[in-house]
């Protein structure tokens, strides 16, 4: 134990704050790494563009190309980062080893290898129906097209999901959280703003029919405002999948590069689960629009993360990350959006909480101000270098050199 995380604790302590609980209840707070910012969002079920209204740029050397290499990567990054994990896989992410087979007919044993690892790796898995960079869904629409042969296509693509997210669930003795998202709009205005909502409910009811043991799968459908290709109407909007998700007890997704440029979600939080039982949250980084930035340590992560210590609302909200650069390093990008979420995480859990609710419910919001920023000083990071510490991971920048090594000795050779 360091001598500043020492004068740290006593610091915290004066303000009735157990660092040492602190970092118990962190610890085990389990955080979903997307295995998608290892290649770009590329899987491998097929060659061709990303599409669906998505988009990486970059060329940082060293991509990941095999699903070998992705878990390699996933290992790196793992290594370095200080808690729990998860590991989030999309549907693409499947090995069919030269079998012909199409996502509508996927099974749990395409993703064998994927839980073999998971098993070894001692982490959860989940999953992602992929709806996205596929020749049916090139011209735009998936669960809400018009012609009746392409919808059952991506019922079916839902379906063989769920049942591999059982499958999953089972094998790792652990929950998965199936995130539906869809990218399905018109790029320009429609006449008709009805008939593919209608169609997507239906899906989703025709998907949603099968009941699974919410003990191995948990469904969530994930809104989103406008993308490329979809500027003018999106079919999955939030007030629809807001009504889905309180209608059909399902867990709503909350991405927040997914609303107005500065349309935070903290505030939707404390909402939403008036209504909703559970939350997925997707931390992610817009800059000027849904562009998946890597997450920073910065007010709007904090304030997610102090919307969901605060009143314990980390009990019915699963996190997950969501960002994908291809402009830099992948496995640092993954190492740093998972450490700033986590050091937002921790901030959150060492402010004096029940001192600030007192001085709410007491009418002093001066002491209230005076201790929110008061918190901005307080020794922090001495609490994060501890939990580093404690989790056998680099402390401060020394991960970044274990990643410049594994570039040199590994990426390079790629
Ligand atoms: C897209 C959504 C979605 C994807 C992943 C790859 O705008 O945020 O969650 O990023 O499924
Ligand atoms: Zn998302």
């Amino acid at each position: 134990m360091s001598n500043s995380y020492e004068i740290a604790k006593e610091r915290y302590a004066a303000l009735g704050v157990d660092t040492e609980a602190v970092l118990e209840k962190l610890q085990i707070l389990p955080v979903s790494l997307h295995c998608w910012q290892g290649d770009d969002v590329g899987g491998f079920d097929r060659v061709g563009d990303l599409t669906g209204g998505i988009q990486v740029t970059g060329n940082y050397p060293g991509k990941a190309n095999t699903p070998a290499q992705l878990r390699q990567d996933l290992e790196e990054a793992l290594r370095l980062l200080p808690g729990t994990y998860k590991v989030n896989l999309h549907a693409s992410y499947c090995e069919l080893n030269r079998e012909a087979v199409d996502r509508d007919k996927l099974e749990p044993k395409h993703f064998q290898n994927w839980v073999n690892w998971a098993k070894e790796q001692n982490i959860g898995l989940d999953f992602n129906p992929t709806y996205f960079s596929h020749p049916k869904s090139d011209d735009g629409f998936t669960l809400s097209h018009k012609d009746e042969s392409i919808r059952k296509f991506w019922v079916e693509h839902g379906k063989a999901c769920r049942n591999i997210g059982e499958y999953f669930g089972k094998e790792l003795d652990q929950t998965c959280v199936i995130n539906f998202w869809i990218p399905d709009g018109y790029k320009d205005v429609p006449a008709d703003r009805v008939a593919p909502r209608a169609r997507l409910k239906k899906s989703l009811d025709e998907i949603f029919e099968r009941q699974i043991d919410p003990k191995y799968v948990q469904d969530a459908v994930e809104s989103k405002v406008f993308g490329i290709g979809s500027e003018s109407y999106v079919v999955g909007s939030h007030e629809f999948y807001l009504g889905y998700a309180v209608a059909n007890n399902k867990v709503l997704t909350l991405d927040n590069g997914h609303f107005h440029p500065t349309e935070g979600i903290a505030d939707k939080i404390s909402s939403v689960l008036q209504f909703t039982d559970k939350l997925l949250l997707h931390v992610s980084r817009p800059v000027r629009w849904d562009s998946d930035h890597v997450v920073l340590f910065n007010d709007d992560t904090m304030a997610i993360a102090q919307e969901l210590i605060r009143n314990n609302l980390i009990d019915r909200t699963y996190v997950a990350l969501d960002f994908f650069d291809g402009s830099i390093n992948r496995i640092a990008a993954w190492v740093i959006g998972a450490r700033n979420t986590q050091k937002a995480l921790l901030y959150a859990m060492l402010e004096p909480y029940a001192t600030l609710q007192q001085a709410e419910e007491d009418g002093d919001y001066t002491t209230r101000l005076a201790i929110q920023e008061e918190m901005k000083f307080m020794p922090y990071q001495a609490v994060w270098d501890e939990y580093c510490r404690r989790n056998n991971t680099p402390v401060g920048l020394n991960w970044l050199t274990e990643v410049k090594n594994y570039e040199k000795n590994i990426l390079a050779n790629r």
